[in-house]
């Protein structure tokens, strides 16, 4: 998704109450937000808006999450009308002046290895890792499951273990 830069500050204002960014270079890292989890939950996810408005491409390769041992990133293809996941090995690449967006039903951090739940009001501390930007600290902020509309078919159930 690509949106004019003037367009995305008038979001940003819109929704100052909830709204946090981080920059790194020339990313803008928008709104990190992760989703309450079941207490018996072994992954979480995590979801962002990354603006690269440099002139090089840049690819998120990874990160890391307090909450969790690990971090993959994956994405959600529906195949004959099943979602299923993906990991994506190859990383996620934002060419200049594009958006990229992790949001539920699409790509998405998965955090596994929970070593609690995700809960309202417990923000936490992760990274992103770029290959060009290297690591940037971060903070997810969450948002209840039904703090955000569900696409049909996201198969994300299928990891809660
Ligand atoms: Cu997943």
């Amino acid at each position: 998704m690509r949106l004019p830069i003037a367009m995305m500050t008038v979001v940003a204002l819109a929704g100052a109450a909830a709204a946090h960014e981080f920059e790194a270079g020339d990313l803008v890292i928008d709104h990190p937000w992760s989703r309450t989890t079941p207490p018996v939950a072994k992954t979480g996810t995590g979801y962002v808006a990354i603006t690269n408005n440099g002139a090089e491409p840049d690819t998120l390769v990874g990160g890391s999450s307090e909450i969790s041992e690990g971090f993959e990133l994956h994405t959600s293809e529906i195949i004959e009308g099943v979602a299923k996941m993906r990991p994506l090995t190859e990383g996620l690449t934002i060419a200049p002046g594009e958006t990229v967006t992790l949001e539920p039903g699409g790509t998405h951090a998965m955090l596994t290895g929970l070593k609690k739940p995700i809960r309202e009001g417990e923000p936490f501390a992760g990274t992103l890792v770029f290959e060009r930007a290297g690591e940037v600290p971060i903070e997810f902020m969450i948002e209840g499951f039904g703090g955000r509309p569900e696409p049909a078919g996201d198969a994300h159930d299928g990891h809660q273990q």
